[in-house]
């Protein structure tokens, strides 16, 4: 594993990578429509841990994959990652007005720019992934396309919404909970893994073993989100907490106790790292990564 600190200013440094490649990819433009690029730019050039994008580049690092297209697949995922942010804080939905430490895009502008800034960002992470400047090989391209539009849709990370969504009001117990997380943030960490392996031409057993560590590590990072949840601090966390308990809502924090809950996610990434064997000291970064995303304050 690597060193923390210089785990933390890897991460840091992709981070910024990533930024870079969005705000090259976001252009503003002279026409009326430029409201939306704004919005689209607010919610997604301002802050994030970037874990999507660092498992991107983390695992296309591992094929030898060129920077520059890792950027783009992982500037992809990014979009769809803000895209449900600022919809999931819409007032159909959680009615949030913070989000990583500043007013969610409906407060920052209002609810039908929030909306079509949403749905831009969706639509827009498939473009670049379809350009041929991401990928010269076609087949690559549409892989890209395919894989990530499973897990961003209905079987993915829209199903688990809606799970989510129907939870308010019915109880779950914890293989549903399980599924429910496994599609809603699972589906769209697992994916960020999979795009390296899909840019890098991987063989079947080392894209099935990336998928076996994101698998763990997608269900770590929720179990560490609902223990933030719980006990973190709002401003370190940049989003309002204690709302799952406020809602009613069953999560694993709720199900097995705080301690359970610890102990499971602290499990899971083991587990994730033990499944890097084959890749050696090259997988040392996604190593670290395990261990940060049950250990993060924000
Ligand atoms: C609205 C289509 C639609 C989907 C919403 C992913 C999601 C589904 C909603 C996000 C709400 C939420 C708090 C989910 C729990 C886990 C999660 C995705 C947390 C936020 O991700 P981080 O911690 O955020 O990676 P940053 O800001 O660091 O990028």
């Amino acid at each position: 594993m690597t060193d923390q600190t210089e785990f933390l200013a890897g991460l840091a440094d992709n981070a910024d990578a990533v930024t870079k490649t969005l705000d090259g990819l976001l252009i503003e433009s002279d026409g009326h429509e430029n409201r939306v690029i704004e919005a689209m730019r607010y919610s997604s050039l301002g802050g994030g841990k970037r874990v999507r994008p660092f498992l991107v580049t983390a695992s296309a690092d591992l094929f030898g994959v060129d920077r520059r297209a890792a950027l783009r697949a992982a500037a992809a995922v990014e979009m769809i990652h803000c895209y449900s942010l600022i919809h999931d804080d819409l007032p159909a939905m959680d009615d949030d007005d913070l989000r990583r430490g500043r007013a969610t895009c409906h407060i920052a502008f209002d609810e039908a720019t929030a909306i079509l800034a949403g749905d831009a960002l969706l639509t827009y992470a498939f473009e670049v992934l379809a350009d041929p400047e991401t990928h010269q090989d076609a087949r690559v391209r549409a892989d890209l396309v395919l894989a990530l539009s499973q897990a961003s849709g209905h079987a993915g990370m829209v199903g688990g919404q809606m799970i989510d969504l129907y939870a308010e009001d019915h109880e779950l117990d914890v293989p549903e909970i399980t599924r429910l997380q496994r599609m809603k943030t699972g589906a769209l960490i697992a994916v960020s893994c999979d795009l390296g392996a899909i840019l890098g031409k991987a063989s079947e057993h080392a894209r099935h073993t990336l998928h076996n560590y994101a698998h763990d590590i997608g269900l770590a990072f929720q179990i560490a989100d609902d223990l933030l949840d719980v006990e973190g601090d709002e401003e370190e966390v940049g989003k309002k907490t204690g709302k799952d308990q406020a809602a009613g809502k069953a999560t694993f924090v709720s199900l097995l106790g705080v301690e359970r809950a610890r102990e499971q996610a602290e499990i899971l990434s083991r587990q994730a790292q033990e499944h890097l064997e084959i890749f050696g000291e090259k997988a040392d970064s996604l190593r670290s990564l395990a261990h940060f995303i049950v250990n993060r304050r924000s």
